[in-house]
Formats: C-alpha cells, sequence, structure tokens
C-alpha cells in the first residue's frame, strides 16, 4: 500500500534534494485511506452553502478543516455554527480571516496552514448581481482564483487544488446534455470569470503538474441555499404564502430550464476528484432539466396552493442575458468517482419547503407574540 503523502513527508523528500516537479509526480499516486495521518484542508467561501456542508463532511471523514472567512460587520457564521467550537478547545474546524481579492493574505494562509488540499468554493455566486457588479465578480470568482493557484504554486508544497467551476460556463448552450467536452459560451460576468478561473486551474496542472480539479457543477440547492437563488425564493414565498405571513411572489424568467441537485451531494464529488490518482475536470449533475415553472408548480402544489393566485412576473428579474437551458451528463463521474446524485428533483424541491414551512411557522409565532 502507497503511503499518504502529507506535507510532513514532502518535506522529508524535498531534503533529499529532489525537485518540486519530482516530488508532485510522486504525489499523484496516493492511496488515501483510513488509519492515515490526518489531511488538512483548507476551503474558501466556508460560510456558503457548499463550505458548510464540505466542512460537515471532511470532518466526518477526519480531516483537519481550515475555513478562509471574509471579515464582516454582521455575524454571517450562521452556516457553519453548529460545527465550530472554541479555538481554545483544540477543535478539528479552525476559521481564519481572508479575502480571495488579497494575495497576499492568501500566500501567507497556504504558508501557515500548510494544507494537503485546497477547496476553492469563495465566489460572488450570484449570477443576476454580476451584471451589477461586474468587476468586484471578475476580481473575486477570475483572478482570486488565479491569486490562489500562484499561493500555492509559490509555497512549493503539494498541494491539491478544487476549483468550483459552473455550469454557467456552457451558457448559451450548444449541445444538450452538456459534457466536459461541450464548448463553454459565457452569458454573464460571472460566467465569463468562471471560464477564465476554469483555463487557470487547467494550465496549472499542465503547466505546474499541479493536482488541479474543476468540478463543472450543475446547479445545487438545499435548505442553506441564498434566499435569493430561485428555488429558495419560491420555497420561503410559498411556505410563508401558506400561513398567510406574505401574498404575492414576483419572479423573472419563469421558462428558464435547470438541472437542479442537491447540495449534500455535491460536495462529495468534490472530495472524490482530490482522491484520484489524477486530476482531472468533471461535470457533475442529475442529468434531469426542469423549468422555474415547474419548480413553482412542484412546490405550490406540494403545500396545495395555486400557485397561479400567488406569482407575478416582475421584469426587473430577468437577466440582461440569460441562459435558456442546462442539462449536464455526469457520466464520467459516475465512471470514474463512483459518484452520482442520489436527490432527485421532487425530493429536493420538498425538502427545501419542508425546511422553510418550519422557519415560517417560527415566523408566523413572532408575528403573533408582536400583534
Ligand atoms: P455561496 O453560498 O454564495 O457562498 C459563496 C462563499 O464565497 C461565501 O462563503 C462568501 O462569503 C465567499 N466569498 C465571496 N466573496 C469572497 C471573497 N472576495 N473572498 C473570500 N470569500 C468570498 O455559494 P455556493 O452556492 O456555496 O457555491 C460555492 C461555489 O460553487 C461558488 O464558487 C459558486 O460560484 C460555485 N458554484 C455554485 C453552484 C451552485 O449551484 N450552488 C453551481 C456551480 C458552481 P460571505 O459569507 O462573506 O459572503
Ligand atoms: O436562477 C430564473 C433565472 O439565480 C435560476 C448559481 O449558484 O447556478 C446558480 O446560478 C434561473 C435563472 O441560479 C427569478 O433567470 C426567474 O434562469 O437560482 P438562480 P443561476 O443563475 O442558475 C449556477 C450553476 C451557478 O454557478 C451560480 O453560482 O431562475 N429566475 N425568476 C430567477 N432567478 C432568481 N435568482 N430570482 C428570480 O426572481
Amino acid at each position: 500500500m502507497l503511503r499518504l503523502k502529507t506535507t510532513f513527508d514532502a518535506g522529508i523528500y524535498l531534503e533529499k534534494k529532489k525537485s518540486f516537479v519530482d516530488y508532485l509526480q510522486f504525489c499523484k499516486s496516493p492511496v488515501r485511506e483510513a488509519g492515515d495521518v490526518m489531511r488538512k484542508a483548507l476551503i474558501t467561501g466556508v460560510t456558503g452553502q457548499d463550505g458548510s456542508y464540505l466542512a460537515e463532511l471532511l470532518l466526518e471523514k477526519g480531516y483537519e478543516v481550515w475555513g478562509l472567512m471574509r471579515r464582516s460587520s454582521s455575524f454571517h457564521t450562521g452556516r457553519i455554527d453548529h460545527i465550530y467550537k472554541d479555538p481554545h478547545e483544540h477543535p478539528r474546524l479552525r476559521l481564519v480571516y481572508g479575502d480571495l481579492t488579497d494575495g497576499s493574505n492568501l500566500s501567507s494562509v497556504i504558508n501557515e496552514i500548510q494544507p494537503d488540499e485546497v477547496y476553492n468554493l469563495g465566489a460572488q455566486s450570484h449570477v443576476r448581481v454580476s451584471f451589477d457588479i461586474p468587476i468586484f465578480t471578475v476580481n473575486t470568482d477570475g483572478l482570486g482564483t488565479l491569486r490562489l493557484l500562484e499561493a500555492i504554486r509559490s509555497s512549493n508544497r503539494p498541494v491539491r487544488f478544487y476549483q468550483a467551476s459552473s455550469s454557467e460556463m456552457y451558457g448559451k448552450v450548444v449541445e444538450t446534455p452538456q459534457t466536459e467536452k461541450t464548448p463553454f459560451h459565457p452569458r454573464s460576468p460571472y460566467g465569463c470569470a468562471k471560464v477564465y478561473a476554469f483555463w487557470q486551474t487547467v494550465n496549472y496542472r499542465e503547466a505546474y503538474n499541479l493536482f488541479a480539479c474543476n468540478g463543472i457543477m450543475f446547479n445545487h440547492e438545499s435548505p442553506r441555499r441564498g434566499e435569493t437563488f430561485v428555488t429558495r425564493k419560491i420555497t420561503r414565498a410559498a411556505a410563508r404564502i401558506k400561513l398567510g405571513l406574505q401574498d404575492k411572489l414576483y419572479l423573472g424568467n419563469l421558462d428558464a430550464r435547470r438541472d437542479w441537485g442537491f447540495a449534500g451531494d455535491y460536495v462529495e464529488a468534490m472530495r472524490l476528484m482530490l482522491q484520484q490518482d489524477e486530476p482531472d475536470d468533471y461535470v457533475i449533475a442529475t442529468g434531469e432539466s426542469h423549468s422555474v415553472r415547474e419548480f413553482v408548480e412542484e412546490v405550490f402544489g406540494y403545500l396545495d396552493l395555486k400557485w397561479a393566485d400567488y406569482v407575478e412576473i416582475d421584469p426587473r428579474y430577468f437577466r440582461p442575458s440569460e441562459v435558456d437551458l442546462l442539462q449536464g451528463d455526469a457520466s464520467k463521474a459516475k465512471r470514474v468517482l463512483g459518484w452520482e446524485a442520489k436527490v432527485g428533483f421532487r425530493e429536493l424541491a420538498r425538502m427545501i419547503t419542508d425546511a422553510d414551512m418550519k422557519i415560517a411557522r417560527r415566523e408566523k409565532i413572532i408575528e403573533e407574540q408582536g400583534a
């Protein structure tokens, strides 16, 4: 059995005057098994939806997890509070301040933490908002990825790197379903930034032999999804309408079709990519596509509501350029990683709706007490 290559192993290897490129080769064939030395992972975007599920998963797998977190004037750790412990108790989840727009900070963090695996999930991830703040979006999502890759490369450490790439890169799709070979045609500042980051990741793999992978993730949702993404916006509103807390739901394009999966399933694919012998890029999707209208019908129907009585169209939510249809083919991920989506469309819609009914019930009690 090959042993896990830790940063400690790397030190020994380099002391033997082998080059860093040799060491990266050596690292390409690890068998990472239970009982090996505890791995250390750094997650950017740990306070986000995926960051929280991935942190849970890695802790469960025995990792020491470091999360890069932006400074904020208000608390924004709600998604990870349940796994966070006081640093004095020597917990396995630690947080460190940082920002993808600050390259010197990223270098210090990489050098100090010396992670074995880095998951770059940090991003301005809202497509509509990327039209309002394109420069910030590209700085964080595009250049931020390059800053992180540079910090890793210059650390001369055998870090394995995961990049959160997106189906938004396909944009105006030229074929359906989309695979790893489908050309990109991004339709937003966000999509353009993700294409840039995708190719930087590929180039660091080819130029520097870095173990770097892209997960081309199709939309994935959960009860922890931000409330301005369409799924959560619909489930929150439907639950509040059901309890008489709200009258209307204003939406944009109901015809757009998405391949929606469950975020908890998708973070498993991220980890699996970094445990392979060779780095590569993978589509992660359910293979099913549904319109926004179908999602509305499913959620309102589940709550015994006639959606047409409550939903109105507000042109404000249309995008300057739209991605009409996304449907992924994840057969490579199934074949190589043994990964496939477990949660389907209906189960996902109901899972999020159930969670939002609980929140709405609490809101109802607060409203009644205040009255
Ligand atoms: P999310 O909930 O919006 O989380 C984004 C995270 O990035 C948050 O922790 C946010 O921190 C952090 N962040 C934003 N700007 C940053 C900066 N300048 N420096 C450092 N951190 C920053 O997104 P998500 O749904 O978990 O998605 C995770 C990643 O996957 C993102 O890169 C997204 O673009 C990509 N992706 C998502 C999907 C999907 O359907 N969910 C699909 C494909 C790809 P704050 O808490 O401080 O805002
Ligand atoms: O929109 C339509 C909207 O904002 C889905 C991000 O995680 O997935 C996500 O990007 C669709 C679009 O997600 C409203 O026009 C209609 O066609 O939930 P969304 P997204 O744009 O697909 C990809 C893969 C990512 O990588 C991103 O980070 O729904 N839509 N009415 C609406 N969308 C919103 N947000 N709000 C509406 O009122």
